[in-house]
């Protein structure tokens, strides 16, 4: 992408009503800009990491076989007024009237569309399992929006269902999405700790919160260390399943809502940790919450009909970008981990019209984005040090700096934003060096 044909609209001074950096860094880099409370525009740079986040959460969705789905954000208060949630749900949920004076209502969470959808169509144990999810803007009309699209209240989110015959197969389904969170949120860049969590609205006994330690969460957390420094379990075979969600949950984990001082203080001393986190995911297993009171049964094995066990799994899309954000920052702007960079490097030309840069410029440009590394061209005419502030602000990993001096020399200067580091190379090692970084 050339600069000069994008629409990048960084500001310069720090808008007044942000107050953690990830929101500070959102707006200057042009990535949102807010509508009205809690709703925001997604400008391109912001709209391409949001689409990268996505497209991993998709891809460990599908690893463990969940199969994707879309349902509407509009949903009929029918379905709700069966589960007693549209009551229950109180003024977070906005509720819209269509012109047949029909109530409808802007979902905030489907387990009890998608309960209504299983129960039309599946009527037997061996139909069993499934586990469907959708990534789908979702409005929660929060009392206080805030943090930028942190606490929104339009969001997106990955939102995941299993339906099983027991809840021993339940538990299974429920053990695989765990995995695939750390595994998901592992390749986003972040360390994620699950944290035994309480169920709110969506009700059920089972339940764990995802979170990644920052100064800047809302949530204050107690854990054991360890937990934090586990890494991603990969691919984990069935009848490793259970062994490897134990050993992260027989830890001490938990969010101010669920802990207990007495319990934390048996951890050794120089174990316990206490932080701020951000909640990036939540899963939950409910049982027969919503089968129960939607009559959802399916025909089991002895012939009778059974209530089926559900789990519901979230993540929150959007929410990550900014939560990638205050876990790679400097006082200079965004660092970018790899896999969700809007651009893979970006090029600098530092005297636009030079006949010699403007040709290496394109050279680079053409080469880089032949080995897919989406480079992002700052072939515009402004000063030298507006293009650095910028290139910093907007946090891609590496920077190609092009100028007539260095030229001269047959070099460029190459920068990797995450250290700072500089290195003079000739244009084509660059290129090679950029690539290496992306295999
Ligand atoms: N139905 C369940 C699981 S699918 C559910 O709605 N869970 S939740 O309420 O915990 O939301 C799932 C995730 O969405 C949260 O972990 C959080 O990351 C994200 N989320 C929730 N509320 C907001 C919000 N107001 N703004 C941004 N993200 C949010």
């Amino acid at each position: 992408m050339r600069l000069s044909n994008y629409f990048l609209p960084v500001l310069k001074e720090t808008p007044a009503d942000a107050t953690i950096a990830s929101h500070q860094f959102m707006l200057r880099a042009g990535m949102v800009k807010q509508d009205s409370a809690g709703i925001y525009i997604w400008l391109p740079l912001g709209f391409k990491v949001l689409k990268k986040i996505e497209q991993i959460v998709r891809e460990e969705q599908n690893r463990i076989g969940a199969v994707e789905m879309l349902m509407p954000t509009i949903q009929s208060a029918n379905h709700w007024k069966e589960t007693g949630r549209y009551d229950a749900y109180g003024p977070e949920m906005l509720r819209i009237t269509d012109r047949g004076d029909r109530e409808l209502l802007y979902g905030p969470t489907n387990e009890d569309m998608i309960t209504d959808m299983f129960r039309s169509y599946v009527r037997s144990y061996k139909d069993l399992p499934q586990n469907l999810y959708h990534i789908q803007w979702k409005f929660r009309d929060e009392r206080r929006p805030r943090f930028g699209v942190m606490r929104g209240r339009e969001f997106l989110m990955k939102d995941a269902y299993t339906f099983d015959i027991d809840p021993e197969a339940s538990r299974v389904a429920y053990n695989k999405q765990f995995i695939a969170y750390l595994n998901t949120f592992a390749r986003l860049g972040l360390k994620a700790v699950p944290m035994r969590a309480d169920t709110g609205p969506i009700g059920g006994d089972l339940s764990h919160e995802f979170l990644i330690l920052a100064e800047t969460g809302e949530s204050e957390v107690f854990c054991h260390k360890d937990l934090v420094d586990m890494s991603a379990p990969g691919v984990v075979s069935a009848a490793d399943l259970q062994d490897v969600v134990n050993t992260r949950t027989s830890l001490y984990a938990r969010t101010d809502e669920m802990h207990e001082a007495d319990e934390f203080a048996k951890v050794p001393e120089d174990k316990q940790l206490t932080a701020r986190g951000i909640e990036v995911g939540h899963i939950f297993y409910f049982g027969d919450k919503y089968s129960k009171a939607m009559n959802a049964s399916v025909q089991g094995p002895d012939g009778k009909p059974h209530n089926v066990m559900m789990g519901s799994y979230g993540i929150g899309v959007s929410r990550l970008v900014g939560g990638i954000i205050e876990a790679g920052h400097d006082e200079n702007g965004i660092i970018w981990p790899k896999s969700v960079t809007p651009f893979g490097a970006g090029i600098i030309n530092l005297k636009v019209g030079d006949e010699a840069v403007d040709a290496a410029c394109e050279d680079i440009y053409n080469q880089l984005s032949a080995a897919g590394i989406d480079p992002l061209y700052d072939d515009k005419n402004d000063r030298g040090g507006q293009k650095f502030a910028r290139m910093d602000l907007i946090g891609l990993p590496y920077q190609i700096t092009i100028g007539p001096r260095g030229l001269k020399n047959g070099v460029v200067d190459v920068k990797t934003r995450a250290t700072g580091e500089k290195q003079e190379m000739s244009p084509q090692a660059a290129i090679a060096f950029i690539s290496e970084q992306f295999v």
